[in-house]
């Protein structure tokens, strides 16, 4: 028996674990790390079952390549020259746009994820590149390009020192936050309760989060942006605004966005929002009067109709109450590996458009919405090759089934995937990533959201054997294979490449510490057991906190970098060097709002319910996170039942799709609104667990026809529906 350190790789919270592993190297127990600076021992169900997770019997071992209907075991050898015979004729024959790649939730956590996003991207040269962004948080990078000049300063409620928290569209206690990295999220809103402060949710559904808060709001889906932008209304109209002054940068505005949301009164907002008048006024008042106030919202808000708006209009609210950037309202993180990467080129989007739809990139993206468009509609362009890393699309993304038959008619698909599940059994080549304790760990992105700032490293806490081959190593071979250069092209090569631009950068910056100094003399400097770690390594030198691989490693419970400090002056990177309060592209959005508003509203909205004991589409195979209440059931309020006579199942029809649904009666969800988990639908793959209880594919009905517009990100909260008894 042994122990080792890891963070959890599950989700935003990185809490810190320790694991026992036995003499066979077998996860046997799984800790909170009570050392870890950040998180304290915290732990959830999902995180003490990653050793169920890891030791999972239907983990894949070994690459399965197609054979007839079915699959076979192959050797790497075999299974990279089955992508390069796959993937070359398409891009030689059709062109690089032919060939589409997806980057899943689970990239977004690993290192290889992170290193590899951008050279494999960039060899495939393709305009379709898609990525979960367009399914979750993409509003976010679009309001924050708009408003601050750089889409990724994702501004974070300071958790541990606010006095009012308004959560809009957000379940923490379910979710354990999200763009907000801190684990324990409901210790720490306990804090806030015990020092005085006041926890307001604004959801729906009166989720976990909403009945452990002070206050909950109901608001009809959707509506959020009209509430934001009424009690902006009143702040103005009540000179509750601060001193544009003495805020500590400057914005540029003020006036236009007085104008714009002086059509917005609180009664209209009654009337869309379903929440009084009176509410939304006390509401604002209470933000403008708190000592310090952070308005967070998360899902709820993002993949919806208005998703950009509202991620905009909270940041505004935030501004405006005086709360953006100082301690206990909303902060940026200073993190210890990103820094050198904080300045891009002015934020625009629309660079290139969607083949068939005509909708424009946004960060070098198109919208997972229009995948299966651009897999199924004929012509000179059309998707024939599909590049899948992490990614379960067929129950992930909008119209979800009509997409699966799209990757069943394409030419070649290559599944980077520990599982065989509805989604990879599409592809011709599986290529599955290695145990989760036999990645190392560093959460590149997490670290620019967390709350305090916080860095840890995990080396692997198991060997590859020699059958193995790490995600690192499959993602820099999908690379050179894109690149034209072969199947057997050493992975090594590319990964010094990679470093080397780093290390070039690093040496051109005036004042960093490889000012003027060589690339190759660097390079040989650098520590770390493969290309990820090596080019961690060389950020952490080149980070504001004169870090090393060598220093993480001799702290293995994480070091906690301090509280947030403002920050903003210093990143704004607007062309006019102030925080763009109504940027035109938003100003101009709410067109869209005032037709939407002119129309009936739907009687029936659908909207999505994250379960504790789940993750996306991936954890339903682990027994010990099975059953309880972690179902896939449509969540009815009793009024509602009542007045379409429903028994216990249900028929769910919206203008994509239909499904008919076990029914749960609760006064959870508010009238007019029903709730459906996503992530279910198991079927055709080799996940025997969730087999057993496959639950539906929410992703059925929802529509891949309506978007936020601005951002491309798909409508998941809000979906018109009709119910009836089945
Ligand atoms: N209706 C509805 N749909 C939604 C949402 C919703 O709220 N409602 N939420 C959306 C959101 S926010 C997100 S982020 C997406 C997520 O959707 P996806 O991007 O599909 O991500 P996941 O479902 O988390 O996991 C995808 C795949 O990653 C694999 N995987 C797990 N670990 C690893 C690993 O280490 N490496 C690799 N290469 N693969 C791994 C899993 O086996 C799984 O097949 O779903 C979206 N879909
Ligand atoms: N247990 C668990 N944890 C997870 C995940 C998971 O699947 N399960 N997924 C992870 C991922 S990928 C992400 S992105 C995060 C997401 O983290 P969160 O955003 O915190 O997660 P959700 O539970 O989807 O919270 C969204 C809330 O918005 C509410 N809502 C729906 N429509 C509206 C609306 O129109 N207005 C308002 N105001 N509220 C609305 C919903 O009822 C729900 O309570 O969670 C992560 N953590
Ligand atoms: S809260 Fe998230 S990071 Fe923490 S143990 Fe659970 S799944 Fe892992
Ligand atoms: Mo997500």
């Amino acid at each position: 028996m042994r122990t080792a350190l890891r963070t959890c790789p599950i989700c935003d919270a990185v809490c810190g674990l320790r694991l026992t592993l036995d003499d066979a190297d077998r996860v046997v127990d799984v800790r909170g790390d009570t050392e870890d600076p950040f998180s304290r021992g915290h732990l959830c169900p999902k995180g003490a079952s990653l050793g169920a997770l890891d030791g999972d019997p239907d983990r894949l071992t070994r690459p399965l390549v197609r054979e007839g209907d079915g699959f076979r075991e192959a050797s790497w050898e075999e299974a990279f020259r089955r992508v390069e015979e796959g993937l070359a004729p398409v891009l030689a024959e059709h062109g690089r746009d032919a060939a589409a790649v997806y980057f899943g939730n689970p990239t977004f956590h690993t290192m290889a994820g992170f290193v590899y996003r951008q050279p494999l991207t960039q060899a495939l040269g393709s305009r379709n590149t898609y990525s979960a962004s367009t399914i979750d948080q993409m509003p976010k990078h679009v309001a924050t390009g708009h408003l601050f000049g750089d889409p990724f300063a994702f501004a974070v409620p300071d958790l541990d020192r606010t006095d009012h928290l308004l959560v809009i569209g957000a379940n923490p206690l379910e979710s354990h936050g999200s763009l907000c990295a801190a684990p324990d999220f409901r210790g720490r809103l306990t804090a806030l309760r015990r020092r005085g402060g006041r926890l307001v949710v604004v959801d729906p559904r009166r989720t976990r989060t909403a009945r452990f808060a002070d206050e909950h709001v109901a608001v009809r889906p959707g509506t959020d942006v009209v509430l934001l932008l009424a009690m902006l209304h009143v702040l103005f109209a009540e000179g509750r605004t601060v001193d544009p002054d003495s805020l500590g940068f400057p914005v540029a505005g003020l006036d236009r966005l007085r104008e714009v949301v002086a059509a917005f009164p609180p009664t209209l907002a009654e009337r869309h929002c379903g929440v009084a008048a009176e509410v939304v006024a006390r509401l604002a008042r209470d933000l403008a009067a708190a000592r310090t106030a952070a308005v967070y919202t998360r899902i709820g808000t993002s993949t919806a109709e208005f998703g950009t708006p509202v991620q905009w209009l909270v940041d505004v609210l935030n501004t405006v109450t005086g709360n953006m950037d100082r301690p206990g309202g909303v902060m940026f993180t200073r993190t210890a590996a990103l820094e050198v990467f904080r300045s891009p080129e002015p934020f625009t989007t629309g660079r290139w458009r969607s083949r068939v739809r005509g909708l424009p990139e946004v960060l070098g993206e198109l919208p997972v919405a229009t995948l299966a468009d651009e897999m199924t509609t004929p012509g000179e362009g059309r998707v024939r090759a599909l590049v899948c890393v992490g990614g379960n699309l067929v129950l992930s993304a909008p119209g979800g089934p009509r997409l699966g038959e799209a990757l069943a008619g394409l030419d070649f698909m290559v599944a980077v995937d520990p599982y065989l599940n509805e989604t990879t059994r599409h592809a011709h080549v599986i290529l599955p990533p290695p145990r989760i304790v036999q990645s190392a760990h560093y959460d590149f992105l997490m670290q620019i959201v967390t709350v305090r700032n916080y860095t840890r490293f995990s080396p692997r806490a198991v060997p590859l054997g020699p059958d193995q081959r790490s995600e690192a190593e499959i993602l820099a071979r999908l690379t050179l294979i894109a690149a034209g250069a072969g199947a057997a092209a050493d992975p090594a090569a590319l990964d010094e490449q990679i470093v080397g631009h780093v290390l070039a950068a690093g040496a051109s910056i005036p004042g960093s510490p490889f000012e003027g100094r060589d690339v190759e003399r660097l390079a040989a400097e650098l520590d770390g057991e493969d290309g990820p770690e090596r080019f961690l390594d060389a950020l952490l030198r080149l980070g504001p906190y004169g870090l090393s691989l060598a220093r993480l490693r001799e702290h293995p419970h994480g070091l906690d970098l301090g509280p947030l400090e403002p920050r903003l002056k210093e990143l704004l990177a607007t062309p006019s060097g102030r925080v763009e309060l109504a940027p035109d592209a938003l100003v101009a959005d709410l067109d869209r709002l005032r037709d939407r508003l002119a129309a009936p509203p739907p009687e029936l909205l659908l909207v999505g319910r994250r379960q504790l004991r789940s993750n996306n589409s991936w954890l339903h195979n682990t027994p010990g996170l099975r059953g309880g209440g972690n179902r896939c059931t449509l969540h009815v309020h009793p009024d509602d039942a009542a007045r379409l006579g429903l028994g216990e199942r249900a028929r769910l029809r919206s203008a994509a799709g239909e499904l008919v649904v076990p029914v749960e009666v609760t006064d959870a969800v508010m009238p007019g609104v029903v709730s459906l988990p996503h992530g279910w639908g198991h079927a055709g793959g080799r996940q025997a667990v969730a087999l057993d209880d496959p639950g539906q594919n929410a992703n059925a009905v929802t529509d891949a026809t309506v978007l936020d517009a601005l951002s491309g990100t798909a409508v998941f909260n809000g979906v018109p529906v009709e119910l009836a008894p089945a």
